[in-house]
């Protein structure tokens, strides 16, 4: 037994994992409970989860028949950002740099897998990144991979919180790892750091409120919770970039490639808001934040760009608000212009109140005029060809 556990995990360190434990495949009940808690207070309302989905994703067995135990791997992906920032440039979470993680978990993931088969002389392995009805955090926390944090993701020791999972669920029967004692303590600083409060201090989070959350939606962005979202286009690490684990971990060796191009990090948000189909296949599609489509990234643009309170964004919004073919980032982009305020701005938004087609946008309009009227700022009623900025 110790001899099959070392071979796995030895193939799994010489596939680029940076810790791998071992869990039990059984129906995990806590797991259940603790999901359907969340789901139940509405915590992940924008992901259509519910009971069947709680019920899948504490039974490894759903996933593969006789399974025995789950083969939790962390693979790390701390990096270093790239030197200086370009004005006007957005966020990117360190997660989504560079190519989708999902090729490369998924070639570590299916080495192991091969090597698990190879040891017991036939197919015995069910590969899960990511995407599969899953706990992930909880059956690597259940291995002692890590502890779950307060900003709710899996902590692993030594590694800290910027680490992938995945999970080899086997026929095979490994003997379990113990979970580790650890907790968070009093430590509060992720909770703390969250713009949104959307941690609520005991290891849950309200997703909805969540920034990755809302810049992942394929719909708006809720008007409330628009000016939290920064400048991040993509992903959020404000919660984990605080964690001191997090942080005494650093960028780990086999990791620490930083993105090829600083746009990957911080890109220009005025060059992402003209976004269209042909650039967004050639730069976008095969990274991570690329699977909500060119839209969605448009739209995350306009916030940040409104975000910005840079005037010298208010001609690239203007044009998003007359051209963009999609009503969902014009609407963001009234509401950016509106969020700058300037006398242009708020010119161009009258001038576009006659000529849109859509009534969702023109309701973004009105909303964003309306912000200024309640508060008697005036703004030029005749737009003229040479506006101020
Ligand atoms: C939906 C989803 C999201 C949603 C909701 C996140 C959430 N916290 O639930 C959103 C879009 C917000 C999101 C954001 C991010 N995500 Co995400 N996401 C997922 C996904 C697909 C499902 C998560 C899920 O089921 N959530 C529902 C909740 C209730 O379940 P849960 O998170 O598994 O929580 C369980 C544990 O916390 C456990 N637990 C809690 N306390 C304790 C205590 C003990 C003792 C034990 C044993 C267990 C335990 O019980 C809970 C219920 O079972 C997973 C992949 C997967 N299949 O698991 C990736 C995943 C969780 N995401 C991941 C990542 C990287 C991120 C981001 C960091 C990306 C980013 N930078 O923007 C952020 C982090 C935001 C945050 N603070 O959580 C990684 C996390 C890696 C890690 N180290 O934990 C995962 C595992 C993907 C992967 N395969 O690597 N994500
Ligand atoms: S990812 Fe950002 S918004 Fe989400 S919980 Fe962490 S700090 Fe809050
Ligand atoms: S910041 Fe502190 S409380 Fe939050 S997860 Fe890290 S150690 Fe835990």
């Amino acid at each position: 037994m110790h001899g099959i556990k070392a071979a796995i995990v030895e193939a799994a360190l010489a596939a680029g994992a940076g810790a791998v434990r071992f869990a039990p495949a059984a129906f995990d009940r806590a797991t259940f409970e603790r999901m359907q808690s969340s789901f139940e207070r509405g915590d992940l309302a924008t992901w259509a989860y519910g009971e069947p989905y709680a019920q899948r994703a504490a039974s490894p067995g759903a996933l593969l028949a006789d399974a025995q135990s789950v083969v939790c791997l962390a693979v790390a992906y701390a990096a270093p950002a790239p030197p200086g920032r370009a004005p006007l440039s957005g966020r990117v979470s360190v997660y989504a740099w560079g190519e989708d993680y999902h090729g490369r978990l998924r070639r570590v993931a299916h080495a192991v897998a091969e090597e698990i088969d190879r040891i017991a002389g036939a197919p015995s392995t069910h590969v899960v990144c990511d995407t599969a009805p899953l706990a992930e955090r909880a059956f690597a926390a259940m291995a002692g991979l890590g502890w779950v944090g307060k900003h709710t993701n899996l902590i692993a020791a030594g590694l800290g919180s910027y680490v992938f999972l995945a999970e080899i669920v086997t026929t095979l029967r490994l003997e379990p790892d113990a979970p580790l004692k650890k907790t968070c303590g009093a430590c509060t600083r992720c909770v703390d750091a969250c713009p949104t409060r959307a941690l609520r201090g005991d290891y849950t989070i309200d997703a909805t409120r969540c920034i990755a959350d809302l810049t992942q939606r394929t719909d708006d962005i809720p008007v409330a919770w628009r000016p939290f979202v920064g400048d991040w286009v993509w992903g959020c690490d404000l919660c984990q970039e605080v964690c001191p684990p997090t942080r005494l971990a650093g960028s780990q060796p086999a990791s620490a490639r930083g993105p090829s191009a600083p746009e990957e990090a911080f890109p220009d948000l005025q060059r992402l808001l003209r976004l269209r189909s042909s650039e967004f296949k050639r730069r976008y599609r095969r990274r991570a934040l690329g699977w909500r489509g060119a839209a969605v990234l448009r739209r995350n643009a306009a916030v940040a760009l409104g975000n910005s309170l840079d005037r010298s964004a208010v001609e690239a919004l203007e044009v998003s608000l007359a051209t963009d073919p999609h009503a969902m980032v014009r609407g963001h982009a009234a509401w950016a212009l509106g969020r700058l305020g300037s006398p242009r701005a708020l010119a161009s938004l009258r001038l576009r109140r006659g000529a849109e087609a859509d009534a969702r946008v023109r309701g973004e309009i009105d909303r964003a005029l309306a912000s200024w009227e309640t508060f008697g700022m005036e703004a030029p009623l005749t737009p003229r060809r040479n506006l101020p900025k």
